[in-house]
């Protein structure tokens, strides 16, 4: 266990294996991240952006080989292999131990080692957690300002915390005596690695600086390792967003949403409702901590204080509200720049402009074929710019959850939203949830549903089966009434043509209206084999000029293709070993009973 008292410690034993030049205990203040920013500025490792567009802004870009999380390189290292369980890149943790520590001897060599303490979770919070991240970017320290809670107060509150989350990143680039630096340095693909050891609850990255690779508060902390915690400290560490529901009477309810990457978490926790009267806003856009409340109600909370989203597609159409947070005091990752300095991206409102840089400094005209901003640019920017944030988004004991959302991509088969029959059967939906595959580096996987239970796959820190049998867990640790339901809902649907059948983004607060109604129980619905689904009258499609043939496909159950979905998911459950939960092969076998029928 890493305590209070061994922080020095730790500090100084990674001071001589990294050899840094100097050592800086990061402070969080507003005056140090404008000085780094600054100096980064000086070093041409940041832009200004125009400051009359976009105040206080900056935008970075990365080594064409650093551009997203490196799944093929992040590791769990729990001391059996069976523990991290088949969907995980296993290692041995004292193998990796020695191959890291070889690397990491001598790899901030001509560099400066920054000391970031901080916090996952509101101060005060049962369950918050501190890290302390070593690195050797100025990138990251000023990303980790704008995403934790940073600085002196989290050292400040360490001796009455119990211990801290060890977290040492090097990019991997160490400078010999006069060597230049380079404007984004990082490893080779093959030298970079995302180490989890979940029994010592320690991450150590060595060789990329970017987003999920290098900010290790987020995916690396609050979900693998605070996933691992969470199992043992009976909580859960989840990929969902937070929102807050409000009807036109003035009454709300907090809905969580497990999507996986890329399917519109930000947008759905920022959604601008086209219905009159209803309301939503932000808690969170990524990440949400759930324990059990002394009422019996599940609890939850954001840990993160910042959003890190994809730029591309983001607008005053999809997202007005991500368009506001960023007008000022952000940084930007691999976008393009408009001639007049402001930054610019793909589905971007207006029209695609005559000229521009892009993402790798190029001039770029519409002519030239290639995306401008890289498919997986970012933004960066604290949760308190977001304009519908909810006054209790850092309430130290978090908010009572009244339903669970969970879904993916899926063009077919799935209705617009069904709800659970129970909390087992909800656990169910959520351990099938996937997309289909559209692009695949194998083209006979296309069309082919990857799998992602709770949209968790990449983040669970031990083994999936045991994920499951958690999920689980936790539905027996209270009574029946006083759990969220669970609902899969699917904005995807397409017609035989590839047209998507929902309108999605504001329109989809029609559908949170009917699960707000479902979960007062104000609303009947309609008993299918696969769960509840709206009765046509109940679903508010007023103003909405939506074919009632598109309608009726939204919420229809074909059993005929059902009975194909329940097979492909014994085969999926299969493939998970001999460790996946009874329970769950349960509902499979009743799912199919009922489609039977
Ligand atoms: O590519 C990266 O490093 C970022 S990944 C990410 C960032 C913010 C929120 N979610 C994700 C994700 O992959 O789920
Ligand atoms: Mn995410």
């Amino acid at each position: 266990m890493y305590t209070y008292a061994t922080v020095k410690t730790w500090v100084e034993e990674m001071r001589q294996l990294c050899q840094p030049d100097h050592v800086v205990w990061c402070d969080g203040t507003e005056e140090e991240y404008d000085g780094f920013v600054k100096q980064m500025v000086h070093e041409g490792k940041a832009l200004p952006l125009n400051s009359k567009k976009r105040p206080n802004s900056y935008a970075f870009f990365s080594d064409p080989s650093d551009v997203a999380r490196t799944e093929n390189r992040t590791f769990i290292a729990s001391i059996k292999k069976e523990d991290a369980g088949p969907t995980n890149n296993w290692v041995d943790p004292n193998e990796i131990k020695k191959t890291l520590t070889d690397l990491y001897r001598g790899s901030m060599r001509g560099r400066t080692m920054y000391v970031i303490p901080f916090m996952m979770g509101p101060f005060g919070s049962p369950i918050s957690k501190i890290g302390i991240q070593l690195t050797d970017s100025l990138y990251v320290v000023v990303n980790m300002r704008l995403m934790t809670r940073m600085g002196e107060k989290v050292l400040n509150s360490m001796q009455k915390a119990d211990g801290f989350i060890p977290c040492l990143h090097s990019v991997g680039y160490p400078l010999a005596p006069g060597q230049k630096d380079i404007p984004w340095p990082c490893a080779p693909i093959e030298k970079k690695y995302i180490v989890h050891f979940p029994e010592e609850r320690m991450i150590w990255s060595y060789g990329s600086g970017y987003g999920g690779n290098a900010l290790l508060g987020k995916k690396c902390l609050a979900l693998r390792i605070a996933s691992a915690i969470a199992r043992d400290e009976g909580w859960m560490a989840e990929h969902m967003l937070i929102l807050k529901l409000t009807n036109p009477e003035g009454k709300f309810k907090y809905i969580l949403g497990a999507f996986p990457s890329a399917c519109g978490k930000t947008n759905l926790a920022m959604l601008v409702p086209t219905l009159p009267g209803w309301k939503v806003e932000t808690l969170g856009d990524d990440i949400s901590w759930i324990r059990l409340g002394k009422d019996g109600r599940l609890y939850a909370m954001n840990p993160e204080y910042g959003f890190f989203g994809v730029a591309k597609g983001t607008s005053f159409v999809s997202n007005p509200n991500a368009m506001e947070a960023i007008k000022k005091n952000a940084i930007f990752t691999n976008v393009a720049l408009t001639p007049d300095g402001d930054v610019w991206w793909e589905g971007i409102d207006g029209d695609v402009p005559a000229h521009l840089t892009d993402w790798q400094n190029q001039p770029w005209t519409p002519k030239k074929g290639t995306p401008a901003a890289h498919p997986n640019s970012r933004f960066t920017v604290m949760t308190k710019q977001c304009p519908v944030l909810a006054k209790e988004w850092e309430k130290p004991e978090g908010v009572p959850i009244s339903a669970i959302l969970v879904g993916g991509r899926r063009p077919n088969t799935i209705p617009l939203v069904h709800e659970s029959f129970s909390w087992a059967h909800g656990v169910f939906m959520g351990s099938t949830v996937g997309s289909e595959i559209t692009a695949a580096s194998i083209s006979d996987q296309i069309g082919q549903v990857r799998r992602d239970p709770f949209a968790m796959l990449p983040f669970i820190g031990y083994h999936v089966c045991d994920y499951l049998n958690h999920w689980l867990e936790m539905g027996q640790k209270t009574s029946i009434e006083k759990l969220p339901k669970i609902f899969y809902v699917n904005w995807f649907r397409k017609d035989e043509k590839g047209n998507f059948l929902w309108p999605g983004f504001g329109e989809n607060s029609r559908v949170l209206k009917w699960i707000f109604e479902r979960c007062d129980a104000t609303i009947c619905a309609r008993k299918t084999p696969i769960g509840y689904l709206p009765y046509l009258k109940d679903l508010d499609v007023k103003g909405l000029s939506l074919p009632k043939e598109s309608l009726r496909t939204l919420l229809t159950v074909e059993k005929s293709v059902w009975a194909k979905e329940a097979k492909a998911i014994r085969t999926y459950f299969c493939s998970l070993g001999d460790k996946f939960p009874p329970q769950l092969f349960e509902e499979l076998d009743i799912l199919e009973k009922r489609l039977k029928k």
